[in-house]
């Protein structure tokens, strides 16, 4: 059952093609859920595709309120969903795509274990603004908690900005999402749990937990600040955060 199901979500993101929601055909658990997510990643793996980080999903009320869960989830980022500024996002490669503010972590050294807020930041090499760009692979954007962590979280893109030092404070900085320089969602990174460090300890929870190393060099997205927006051919997208400064990429077909 995870293997057929893995190869299904899998596909669709391959081809991206919009499929029904896995869990019309079979119920599953969350538990379940994580296996067919790390299933359908293999498939990424056996394409030539590499580990190059994680994300966390729904760690602001606006979020999970928009898509109508209760719960965190995580998802694997892999080299093919990285794009840099300067890069042009193919409308065409994806299926509905959004694009949602938020903040990026670059790990400094290996964590295998689940850290405290205390310790988190000797683990962060730098910071930088981000856009991630989700396409979940279940027709018109909907889909269950279950669902959702078995395609991989709807992970699409992520696109960061310069890197800063951790030093500065970011618990409370505002944020944006802007489209044709023209701003369609603020926030504030304390919309992240409080404090978007509690992502990253998560994040370092979450992977003990599941059997993944956080490696040196990965990056870690903390989640989106805002509800995330659709986006077009033609539109220049950019996430502002106080003190980090921009980012942005253009959508082409
Ligand atoms: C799931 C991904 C959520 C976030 O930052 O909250 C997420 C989705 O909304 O499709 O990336
Ligand atoms: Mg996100």
């Amino acid at each position: 059952m995870i293997d057929a199901l893995a190869k299904q979500i899998d596909q669709a993101a391959y081809k991206h093609t919009a499929i029904e929601q896995l869990t019309k055909q079979q119920s599953f658990t969350e538990q379940q859920a994580y296996q067919i997510q790390a299933a359908s990643i293999q498939n990424r793996y056996n394409r030539g595709e590499h580990l190059i980080g994680l994300k966390l999903g729904f760690t602001s009320r606006a979020k999970m309120k928009q898509m109508g869960v209760h719960d965190m989830i995580w998802g694997r980022l892999t080299n093919t969903m990285l794009f840099e500024e300067g890069d042009t996002l193919a409308f065409h490669q994806f299926i509905h795509p959004r694009a949602e503010p938020e903040i990026c972590f670059l790990i400094k050294q290996k964590i295998d274990r689940q850290l405290n807020l205390l310790e988190a930041k000797q683990y962060i090499e730098a910071i930088a603004p981000a856009i991630e760009i989700i396409d979940s692979r279940f027709k018109n954007f909907k889909f269950s908690l279950e669902d959702v962590i078995a395609d991989n979280c709807s992970s699409a893109g992520v696109i960061v900005g310069k890197w800063h030092k951790p030093t500065i404070d970011f618990s409370n900085l505002g944020m944006a999402l802007s489209i044709n320089q023209k701003p369609v969602q603020l926030g504030s990174s304390a919309a992240i749990l409080g404090n978007p460090l509690r992502s990253f300890t998560a994040a370092t929870r979450l992977a003990h937990q599941y059997g993944e190393t956080i490696e040196a060099g990965h990056i870690i997205l903390a989640g989106a600040a805002t509800p995330a927006v659709y986006i077009q051919p033609n539109q220049y997208i950019s996430a502002e955060v106080e003190q980090l400064g921009s980012v942005g990429i253009k959508v082409v077909d």
